[in-house]
């Protein structure tokens, strides 16, 4: 079982490798405030997840980059268990100026939101 995950997992990578989407083109102030509306956003992620690479190639393609947490160690893993309630990946960490932060699981949501902040920006 190992085995056929690290297959899957190495074919996964390779794939994202070998085709990365092409990114968005933006005037350089449309590009800072895109960024700027996702200040604050981490996403903590497995290497070879299918749904986190669904979600970094919607990043790559938006050519935005996001503070990135490998929570299949510590201490990305026990981060993400404590403060979301439990190892499901991708997920966001949105912190807030004066709250706790708050934790976004499932791709197409995390997607969703990213997009949403960037159509506002
Ligand atoms: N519906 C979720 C599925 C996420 C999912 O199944 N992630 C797997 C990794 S690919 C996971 O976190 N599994 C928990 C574990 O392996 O401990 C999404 O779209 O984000």
């Amino acid at each position: 079982m190992k085995f056929i995950r690290w297959i899957l997992g190495t074919i996964i990578l390779a794939w994202e490798r070998c085709f990365p989407p092409v990114s968005i083109k933006r005037t350089p102030e449309a590009q800072l405030k895109a960024e700027q509306a996702l200040r604050g956003i981490v996403l903590y992620e497995f290497l070879a997840c299918p749904f986190c690479v669904k979600v970094r190639r919607y990043l790559k393609s938006q050519g935005i980059e996001l503070p990135r947490i490998n929570a299949q160690v510590d201490p990305g893993r026990t981060e993400l268990l404590r403060g979301g309630g439990k190892v499901q990946v991708p997920c966001l960490r949105i912190d807030q100026d004066k709250a706790a932060p708050t934790w976004l699981y499932e791709s197409s949501d995390i997607i969703k939101l990213i997009q949403e902040r960037i159509q506002r920006a």
